[in-house]
């Protein structure tokens, strides 16, 4: 089992066998291609492919059960443009499209150039705006970005004074974290359908967007700020645009050398490298994409000066952790029973194997000082564990047990505790709160009885945190971190992650980059 179907089955449960059973075919059941038509396609595309609404398709859909798709058609989304069809489509009509659309479509769809192209919207070309905040903070790098995934929201909130700024839609279902420009100014999101938006925060506006996918993974900034790039599933591609108004400068087919073609797990910006770094699912290669200035003799070239380095990975690997100086790259291996490389990118070899067996969530790493060392830690997604390791010569230090599997960990360099959540099982509602010198538990909170506690954000300083109630029905908690006391909340609908400014800017040790 992967990454992927591990937590699709985890966060699922075993209703989909049930909801997947096929509906009887009789002569009088409904056509859901022609329903689709007729209701749906103004919105969600011609082939399903996606508009103002998201793509309708399985690869998009994996995370919607079919009863829950049976009751958004019924009775729509709020806050969303998705209307109620319940008086205009019957309970069976309503059925037959909820399953047809987890169903593949009949033609392998396609997105080309000229569609990317097509997709693509500049409302304020770069440079057209004011470089003046229309609003006031004391600290313009203490921002926090928050996204509601609840009804497909954005905030921007002040982290000294912990108040809202602002609050936007976003496009569906936005997945990996928003990612800043190095000043700080502009962030780019990616959506699970393809879409990249950058926005403005000074001005608080949407800049521009495009449409880099069919079904998209998550999206990268260079360091110095001049490109993004986009990692597919669907089409198996690589995308690189100019950062300043998203336009395109040039699809990579994903292809091994025997023209064996891949999905995209990930890309990475890896800053003292001057390159991407892009985790492949189906090849056993790992990508570096170079800067111009860093291209090496049998480079393949890629566009204007980047070139393609390919690296073999000892497996397939999905979801990468990097050290800080960028050279060593842990990643989760794909095979059976799991585990974990550690790939030194300079010497292109494997130099150490890590015993993993609880499906590591790699990209929810953390690292910090231990006794003069440094040390990486990482939660487990099928097992109650975080494995702590010695990085210096990569040997376990502990595995730590915990009341339940968990996705996210995070710290601060200035805390003396990192937080892991429990995010599936009975005591999802729980939070641990581990003591970074004796790696034990510390405190085991449960802010709010029933409701998943998850992802923690520090500002930039390292006194207050921001921990998610991961529910419709759910808030922001601000959270002095060191004496745990909750400081203050603010109700949001399912709020994931937080993205503090500085934190992200300056590649703080204890949070994701
Ligand atoms: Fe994520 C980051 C992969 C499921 C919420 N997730 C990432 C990253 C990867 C990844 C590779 C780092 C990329 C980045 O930030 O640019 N996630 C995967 C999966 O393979 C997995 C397990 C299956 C899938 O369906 O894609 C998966 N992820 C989820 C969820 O179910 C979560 C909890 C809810 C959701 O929104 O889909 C989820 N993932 C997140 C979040 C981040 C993330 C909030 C950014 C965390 C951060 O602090 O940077």
């Amino acid at each position: 089992m992967n990454l992927r179907t591990a937590v699709t089955t985890l966060l699922t449960g075993g209703l989909w066998g049930l909801a997947m059973v096929a509906l009887p075919v009789t002569a009088e059941s409904p056509d859901p291609h022609m329903l689709y038509n007729q209701h749906c396609s103004a919105c969600h595309g011609v082939g399903r492919l996606g508009g103002i609404g998201p793509a309708l398709l399985p690869e998009n859909l994996s995370r919607l059960k079919p009863d829950a798709a049976r009751d958004v058609i019924r009775d729509g989304r709020p806050a969303t443009q998705m209307p109620a069809f319940g008086a205009l489509l019957d309970d069976d009509e309503v059925a037959a499209l909820a399953e047809w659309i987890h169903e593949p479509p009949e033609e392998e769809p396609t997105w080309t150039d000229d569609d990317i192209r097509a997709s693509h919207v500049v409302d304020h070309p770069y440079g057209s705006l004011p470089d003046e905040p229309v609003f006031e903070v004391e600290d313009l790098k203490n921002l926090f970005i928050v996204v509601e995934t609840g009804d497909h929201h954005v905030s921007l909130l002040d982290g000294d004074t912990f108040e809202r700024i602002e609050r936007f839609p976003s496009r569906y279902a936005l997945h990996g974290g928003p990612k800043y420009t190095p000043d700080g100014r502009y962030v780019y999101f990616g959506s699970r359908d393809g879409w990249i938006t950058k926005y403005d925060i000074y001005n608080l506006e949407v800049t521009a967007e495009v449409r880099a996918g069919i079904n998209m993974r998550n999206i990268a900034v260079s360091a110095d700020g001049r490109y993004v790039m986009a990692a597919n599933y669907l089409p198996h591609t690589l995308v690189l645009f100019d950062a300043r108004n998203l336009e395109l400068i040039a699809t990579l087919p994903v292809e091994a050398e025997n023209g064996e073609t891949s999905r995209v797990s990930a890309v990475y910006t890896a800053p003292p490298r001057n390159s991407f770094v892009a985790a492949l699912k189906d090849i056993p290669e790992i990508w570096e994409i170079r800067w111009p200035e860093q291209r090496a003799e049998g480079d393949e070239p890629l566009v204007g000066d980047f070139a393609l380095h390919r690296m073999a990975a000892p497996d397939y690997m999905d979801d990468f952790f990097f050290d800080q100086s960028y050279r060593y790259l842990v990643g989760a291996s794909r095979g059976d029973g799991g585990g974990g490389v550690v790939f030194d990118m300079d010497a292109e070899e494997t130099i150490a194997e890590l015993p993993l067996e609880g499906m590591p969530h790699l990209g929810a790493g953390t690292t910090w000082e231990l006794d003069g060392r440094r040390v990486m830690a990482i939660p487990h997604i099928d097992k109650g564990l975080v494995s702590v390791f010695d990085m210096s010569d990569w040997s376990l230090i502990t595995h730590i047990e915990t009341d339940g599997p968990g996705f996210f960990m995070r710290s601060h360099e200035n805390s003396p505790y990192v937080w892991v959540d429990v995010f599936f099982g009975p005591n999802h509602d729980r939070i641990h709160v581990i003591d970074k010198q004796t790696l034990k538990i510390a405190e085991t909170l449960t802010p709010e009885p029933g409701k998943t506690a998850a992802h923690v954000e520090f500002d930039r300083d390292g006194e207050t945190l921001l921990l998610s109630i991961w529910d419709d029905d759910g808030a922001l908690l601000r959270i002095d971190a060191e004496t745990l006391e909750e400081l203050d909340r603010m109700p949001m609908k399912k709020p994931s992650g937080k993205y503090n400014v500085w934190n992200k800017t300056q590649y703080e040790e204890g949070t994701s980059h």
